[in-house]
C-alpha cells in the first residue's frame, strides 16, 4: 500500500503537504475508504516533447473522468532520454521533473497530478503494482471498433528479476531503482476513456502504469474538455519570463502592445478571435533535423523556405523575422544569407542558460516567442508547430494569422493546417 500518510479519517493538513516547486503546497486529502489510486504512463521511447504533451492530454482527460467515480492521481513521467535533446556540452538530460517546463499549479486546476519523485517519496517501496504494456492487435484490423484483450506480448522491453520478484525496465531512466510487481500486455483499439471501466473494476491495484500510452486515442479531440486541459498546460513562469524579455528587447513585443495579456488563472481567460494582434514580427517554425528525412514529401529546402518567408514578410510589411528551428548552424546561416533585407532573430541561449533550462526549456522559449508574433508560419505535420497554434488560439489571435505552414516549394500551393479552433 502506497500511502504512508493514510489516516483513518478525512485528513487535510498544511504541514503534511508535499513541497512542490516554487513553494506550491499540495494538500493531500485522504479518506481511507477512498484513498487515491495512482496512474502512471509512458510513451514510445522515440517520441518527441510535443507528441508527449499530446499523450499527456489523453491521459489527463482520462484522469478527469476517473475522478468522477473515484480519486485518482496522475503521476507525471519524468523527462529522460528524449531523442531530440542532444546537447552534448551540458549534463545528461535525465529525470527532469515536469515543474522544469510547466506550471504545476495550473495543471492541477484541471486534474490532480504529482511528480514521479513525489510518488516515490510516498511509496513504501519503489514499486508499481501493475504494469500494462499496450499494443495493437497482431492480426491488424478490418473494421475499427473499440476493444481490449489480454494478449501475449508481441514485444516486451521488460525483463523479470526473479531475485526481487519484479519486472525491470526503463522506467523513465530510473531503471533498476524501480520495478513492477505484475506485467501484462493488452491489445487495445480505442479511446483513452475506453480503459476507464477496466481501471475501475478489473484491477484494484493502488498504482497502475500504462506503457505505450500513445496507443490510446483522444476521447474527443478539440472539444471544450480537450481545450480545458490544453489551457491548463501553461509553461513554467521562469521560461515565459525569458521569452517575454527577448520579445521586449529585440522584437518590440509586449503583452500590452500585442493585446495579449495573460490572466493569472487560465480558467478565467476567455478570448475572441482577433483580440490579440501580436508583436510586429513574422515568426517561423522551421523543423529540420530528422524531419527532413521523415517528412521528405513536405519539408522544403532551406532556399525554398527562405523564398516563402521573404515573400510573406514583404506581403505583411514586416521587417523583423523570428526563426525557431532545430536546423544545424550551417543551415540557419544559409537561411539568413537569403534574408539579408530583413532583421532575422533566433533565441540563442548561453551555455549556462542551456545547462539550466535544458533543450526542452529552450524549445519552450522558442514556442512562446512564436506564439506572440503578428503572423506565424510553421512546418507541416510537426506537433511543435501545432502546439504553437493552440497557444495562439488561447491568446486570441485571428486564425488566418496562425494556421499556416510552409510548402515543399514556393511555386506549389499545399494543404494548410486544419483550423482546430478553441472551444470554451
Ligand atoms: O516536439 P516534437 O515532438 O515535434 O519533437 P515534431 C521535435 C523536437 O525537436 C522538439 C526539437 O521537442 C525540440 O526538442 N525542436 C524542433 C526544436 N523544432 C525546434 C525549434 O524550433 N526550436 C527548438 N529549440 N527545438 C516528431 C517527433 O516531431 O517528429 C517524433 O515527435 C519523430 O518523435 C518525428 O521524431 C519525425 O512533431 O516536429
Amino acid at each position: 500500500f502506497l500511502l504512508d500518510q493514510c489516516s483513518p479519517h478525512n485528513h487535510v493538513d498544511e504541514d503534511d503537504g508535499f513541497d512542490f516547486q516554487q513553494g506550491t503546497k499540495f494538500k493531500l486529502v485522504v479518506d481511507e475508504a477512498k484513498a487515491p489510486r495512482y496512474l502512471l504512463y509512458d510513451v514510445n521511447p522515440g517520441e518527441g516533447f510535443n507528441l508527449r504533451r499530446d499523450v499527456y492530454m489523453r491521459i489527463a482527460v482520462l484522469i478527469k473522468s476517473l475522478n468522477e467515480d473515484a480519486p485518482w492521481i496522475l503521476v507525471l513521467p519524468p523527462w529522460s532520454g528524449i531523442y531530440h535533446w542532444r546537447s552534448r556540452d551540458i549534463e545528461a538530460q535525465n529525470k527532469i521533473p515536469w515543474s522544469a517546463f510547466f506550471d504545476l499549479s495550473s495543471l492541477r486546476s484541471f486534474v490532480p497530478v504529482m511528480e514521479f519523485e513525489e510518488f516515490l517519496k510516498i511509496s513504501r517501496e519503489p514499486v508499481i503494482e501493475e504494469l500494462y504494456y499496450l499494443q495493437h492487435y497482431k492480426e491488424g484490423w478490418d473494421k475499427w471498433e473499440e476493444k481490449m484483450d489480454r494478449r501475449p506480448c508481441m514485444h516486451n522491453p521488460y525483463s523479470y528479476d526473479s531475485e526481487a520478484n519484479l519486472w525491470r525496465g526503463w522506467f523513465f531512466g530510473y531503471d533498476r531503482a524501480v520495478g513492477a510487481r505484475k506485467l501484462e500486455c493488452l491489445s487495445v483499439m480505442g479511446h483513452a476513456g475506453f480503459v476507464k471501466p477496466f481501471l475501475l473494476t478489473n484491477t484494484s491495484a493502488r498504482s497502475v502504469m500504462l506503457d505505450r500510452a500513445e496507443t490510446l486515442l483522444h476521447d474527443r479531440y478539440g472539444d471544450s474538455v480537450f481545450w480545458q486541459c490544453r489551457r491548463s498546460m501553461r509553461f513554467a513562469k521562469h521560461l515565459r519570463d525569458i521569452a517575454d524579455n527577448f520579445r521586449a528587447e529585440y522584437l518590440d513585443s509586449t503583452d500590452e502592445g500585442d493585446k495579449a495579456i495573460i490572466e493569472e488563472d487560465w480558467q478565467s481567460m476567455k478570448r475572441n478571435h482577433g483580440d490579440a494582434i501580436g508583436g510586429p514580427y513574422l515568426a517561423v517554425h522551421l523543423r529540420r533535423a530528422d524531419f527532413v528525412r521523415a517528412r521528405e514529401k513536405y519539408v522544403p529546402s532551406v532556399k525554398s523556405a527562405a523564398k516563402q518567408i521573404k515573400h510573406l514578410a514583404k506581403q505583411l510589411n514586416l521587417t523583423k523575422i523570428f526563426v525557431a528551428t532545430d536546423a544545424p548552424q550551417t543551415e540557419y546561416d544559409e537561411l539568413k544569407g537569403y534574408l539579408t533585407d530583413f532583421s532575422v532573430y533566433q533565441f540563442e541561449p548561453t551555455l549556462e542558460a542551456r545547462a539550466k533550462y535544458k533543450d526542452g526549456g529552450v524549445a519552450i522559449i522558442d514556442q512562446w516567442i512564436c506564439a506572440h508574433a503578428r503572423y506565424f508560419i510553421g512546418t507541416r505535420e510537426s506537433t511543435f508547430s501545432f502546439r504553437i497554434q493552440d497557444e495562439r488560439e488561447i491568446l486570441g489571435f485571428a486564425p488566418e494569422t496562425t494556421f499556416n505552414c510552409l510548402c515543399k516549394k514556393k511555386e506549389s500551393e499545399c494543404e494548410q493546417p486544419t483550423r482546430w479552433l478553441i472551444k470554451y
